[in-house]
């Protein structure tokens, strides 16, 4: 046995504790250390009984994640696995009590419910998320789940993979005592009370497990969830068939099945996208020049100007994390209005039961309106969500250095603009960043933090920092027009008009798409956000444009017939009162008409052309982002990807999904639409070498020392 697992004594009870930091994963060597430690207090005959503890902040989190890509790489050899180990455990003649704080997870619940009782911290999160990683329980979970808690949540909890509090698992009979002081303490004391009395294994309580009526109405009920809110994914509905299984056959041949459908996940493209998709998470937050250490700034309070759709949503995220918000407007009637909407939002989140009452009337309170700048000079930082414009920005930005302490951070929401441009009409460049939410701002995770060429370490670290406060997922890129989301979303949408103007109906396009697992189509994405934002843009920056390229025409004509997409009830599509899309025949005759007119041949496109014009239009320009240094690397895209763009997880985000084919086949077929449609597709160098290396994105070192 090693430093991972250590046993020790407190008079008659054997003490296991484990302790491999950060969240004590479940190792084949932390599971190895615990079953000889098992072993030898097994083996004690001065000892009646043995709790299981986990050392440091957390029980344990679950196998260790690692070790899964070096599985299936073929880098690792496969052992028996983690089931006849926990056989061992709960075979042992001695009662074995859990003893839970932190999470208890994936294999660390599996291991859990081997032991013959659990006793838990009323804080502790009980659960098995695999499914998020695209796998199931793989250590007899789908098994010893149901028996302990019933049919319907075990069910319900592998195929959401969402965690349960210890006060529920109480409930459940999952955990059989609340600790509310000392855990190891109050475990000693409960093992001393149930020693000697007969043990019962799990595996072998079957009274839970419900009657055939009853259970093929759950598992219809879960399959049907899971094909609407797990669209596309295969983990949920192999975790039904496995707990499925555990109502029809012995335990052992379940752990079977499991083990089966365990193994199609995790050798499944999909898997390997999630849990890509995990540590890219984790490694977006760390930036290579910015050391760990880098001081950061206090932010203990927060002013938004603007209390728009955007600066609302922002003064509620702020709120919401529990920071004080200044909010402030030009005007009475529109800070009346944003402060309407923002109150609105929350009633709507009470009535789904998102919220409680007390909990929005607790951050009511911290969103304080104001009309003038006087109470700014008290605030750490300042986020502008004012309207979109350079000018603009720049007079709020003069105005916040007039009145900001030195060392505010000065933050600024823009979604496109020139953040150096912005910071130069500040004397304090070094404070100036960028903070782009994504709307609705209180519900997407994403935060694009723009650093500018001035932006000082400082400052950056500690927006990192702060999106994690937020509930955000933070990631740093550089400066450029659109930075990284809405610059790769340019040619996505730009390539699904062309293809209606092609020829493809506007449903296909949406439909491919919706299909391939974007929450949302194009065209339908367009209608939300609103078609007249990008025509606006267009009119401004046409003087940019290349004579003779050609670009996308009939979204322009939607708009100037008034058309804006769901706010004015009409865009691509019809909306209802509940703006609900109604197809509408007319738009698809006039796009025909206007194409006709344009000289644009019509022709028949199939389902895989439309997506791959749309997807190799994200990862061309994402490419060309990668390149040019404005991220670090390819997770950076695929993050943003993931958590503002609706990109399916399962798939990656577009990058890893580009390596998933073969970036010689992208190459390939990008090389093809060069040919057929002009210099809007010249494939980017970086991708041409990284094909002709045969290499990938993910491999991809970047060269450059420092970010654009
Ligand atoms: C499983 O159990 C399968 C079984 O059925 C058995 C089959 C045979 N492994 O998230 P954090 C790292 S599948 C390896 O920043 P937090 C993480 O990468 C597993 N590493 O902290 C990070 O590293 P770094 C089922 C892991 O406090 C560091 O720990 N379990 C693992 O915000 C800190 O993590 C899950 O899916 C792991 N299992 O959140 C749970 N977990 O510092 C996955 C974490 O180098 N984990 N790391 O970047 C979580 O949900 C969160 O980490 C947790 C802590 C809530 C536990």
């Amino acid at each position: 046995m090693d430093d991972l697992v250590q046993l020790t004594k407190d008079k008659d009870v054997a003490i296991i504790t484990i302790n491999n930091p950060p969240v004590n994963a479940l190792s084949p060597a932390v599971a190895q250390g615990i079953v000889q430690a098992i072993e030898q207090a097994g083996k004690d005959d001065g000892t009646k009984a043995v709790v299981l503890i986990g050392g440091g902040r957390t029980f344990i989190a679950g196998a260790d994640i690692k070790e899964f890509g070096k599985i299936t790489s073929g880098k690792t050899q496969r052992g028996a696995g983690l089931l006849p180990l926990l056989l061992q455990i709960e075979d042992v003649r001695k009662p074995v009590v859990v003893a839970i704080h932190g999470s208890a997870f994936g294999g660390g619940l599996e291991l859990a419910m081997a032991g013959h009782h659990r006793v838990a911290v009323p804080n502790a999160q009980l659960g098995q998320p695999e499914v998020k990683l695209g796998i199931i329980p793989g250590a007899g979970g789908t098994q010893r789940l149901p028996r302990l808690v019933g049919v319907a949540k075990a069910v319900e909890m592998c195929a959401e993979g969402n965690p349960i509090s210890a006060q529920e698992a109480l409930k459940l009979g999952l955990v059989d005592r609340l600790i509310e002081d000392d855990l190891l303490a109050g475990a000693l004391d409960f093992s001393r009370e149930i020693a000697g009395k007969p043990t019962l294994k799990t595996r072998e309580r079957n009274n839970k497990l419900g009657n055939p009526e009853q259970n093929a109405s759950v598992f219809a009920a879960a399959r049907e969830k899971a094909h609407t809110k797990q669209r596309g994914m295969m983990s949920p509905l192999a975790a039904i068939d496995a707990v499925e299984a555990a109502t029809r056959l012995s335990f052992e041949e379940g752990c079977q099945l499991e083990r089966k459908l365990f193994d199609d996940c995790l050798f499944s493209d999909q898997s390997k996208a999630l849990i890509y998709a995990f540590f890219g998470e984790r490694e977006v937050a760390k930036i290579p020049d910015i050391p760990k250490e880098t001081a950061l700034l206090p932010v203990n309070s927060v002013a938004v100007v603007g209390a728009g759709t955007m600066g609302g949503g922002i003064a509620m995220v702020f709120a919401n994390a529990g920071f004080p918000v200044l909010l402030k407007e030009a005007d009475e009637p529109a800070l009346h209005h944003g402060l309407a909407t923002i109150q609105k939002n929350y009633q709507s989140s009470v009535k789904r039961g998102r919220l409680t009452q007390r909990f929005v009337d607790e951050r009511l309170q911290l969103i304080k309106p104001t009309l003038s700048y006087d109470d700014f000079g008290k605030v750490d930082m300042v986020v502008e969500a004012v309207f979109e414009g350079m000018a603009l920005k720049k007079e709020v930005f003069g105005q916040l250095d007039r009145v900001c302490r030195p060392g505010a951070i000065l933050a600024s929401n823009t979604s496109t603009l020139d953040i150096d441009e912005i910071a130069s009409a500040t004397s304090r460049p070094v404070a100036v960043i960028g903070t782009h939410f994504f709307s609705p701002a209180n519900i997407m995770r994403l935060l694009e933090i723009v650093r500018g060429k001035a932006s000082s370490k400082e400052v950056i670290a500690t927006c990192m920092q702060l999106s994690k406060k937020l509930g955000k997922v933070g990631v740093l890129v550089g400066n450029c027009r659109g930075f990284v989301g809405n610059r790769m979303f340019g040619p996505y949408r730009r390539e699904a008009q062309f293809l209606v103007e092609e020829g493809a109906s506007i449903e296909s396009v949406d439909k491919a798409l919706f299909d391939f697992g974007m929450a949302m189509g194009p065209m339908a994405t367009g209608d939300l956000a609103g078609l007249d934002v990008g025509w606006r843009i267009r009119k401004e920056y046409r003087h940019l444009e290349k004579p003779g390229l050609r670009q996308p025409f009939a979204e322009d004509r939607l708009c100037e017939l008034g058309r804006y997409g769901q706010k004015t009830g009409a865009g691509w599509y019809k909306y209802d009162e509940n703006r609900r899309p109604i197809l509408d025949p007319e738009v698809n005759e006039m796009v025909r008409r206007w194409a006709r007119e344009a000289g644009i041949p019509q022709r028949k496109l199939s389902s895989e052309e439309i997506v791959d014009r749309c997807i190799y239009a994200l990862v061309n320009e994402g490419a060309r982002i990668l390149e040019e240094g404005i991220v670090w690397r390819a997770a950076d895209i695929d993050i943003i990807y993931l958590n503002g763009y609706g990109f399916p997880a399962y798939r990656g985000g577009p990058m890893w999904y580009a390596d998933t084919v073969g970036l010689d086949k992208v190459y390939r077929r990008i090389s093809e639409f060069h040919q057929q449609h002009g210099e809007l597709w010249e494939p980017a160098p970086v991708l041409k070498r990284l094909a002709e290396e045969g290499k990938t994105f993910a491999e991809l070192n970047r060269e450059q020392t420092v970010m654009a």
